[in-house]
């Protein structure tokens, strides 16, 4: 049963979508990539969202371009957390997009990582669903703990 949905605006937008399902599978945590515009299809959309979390869905990952609205519109069906992430492209490269994100009007959130940033945006969405998951935060620990190794077993640090 999928822990994470991953709703990408676009086919154009999957790279993005993988990388984020990626990074949750090596934490353990399954998700499921769907392909739903949210002005194309907004029914289809509504359909996901609405029963996602009975299907066992705790966080939402949405990633869009260009007028980025999918995440807001993710998050104004449904109260479980929803993770935007912006593309890059458009007039200024995801720079508009990100503040389609970022600047949803109060009443209805939506957390936002870096333009591009799939991997960042499993790390929250994994963390968000380890505050009730013990054995996943233990998970989360050790990768942090592995990046730090890495970082002082690189021969440029010898020494320190
Ligand atoms: C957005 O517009 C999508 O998320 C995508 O990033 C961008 C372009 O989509 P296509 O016109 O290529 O389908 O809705």
């Amino acid at each position: 049963m999928s822990q994470v949905g991953i709703i990408v605006g676009s086919r154009s937008d999957i790279e993005v979508a993988q990388r984020a399902a990626a990074v949750l599978g090596e934490l353990e945590v399954d998700s499921e990539i769907r392909v739903i515009s949210a002005h194309r299809a907004p029914d289809l959309l509504g359909r996901f969202v609405g029963g996602a979390a009975d299907r066992g869905i705790g966080v939402f990952i949405a990633i869009a371009g260009l007028a980025a609205h999918l995440p807001g519109v993710v998050a104004s069906q449904t109260t479980l957390p929803v993770i935007g992430v912006a593309m890059p492209g458009g007039v200024a490269d995801g720079l508009d997009a990100l503040l389609a994100i970022v600047q949803m009007p109060k009443g209805v959130p939506v957390a936002a990582v870096g333009v591009g940033n799939g991997e960042n945006a499993a790390l929250l969405a994994a963390q968000i669903l380890a505050v009730g998951d013990p054995e996943l935060r233990g998970r989360l620990v050790a990768r942090r703990a592995a990046q730090a190794r890495a970082i002082e077993e690189d021969p440029a640090n010898e020494g320190l």
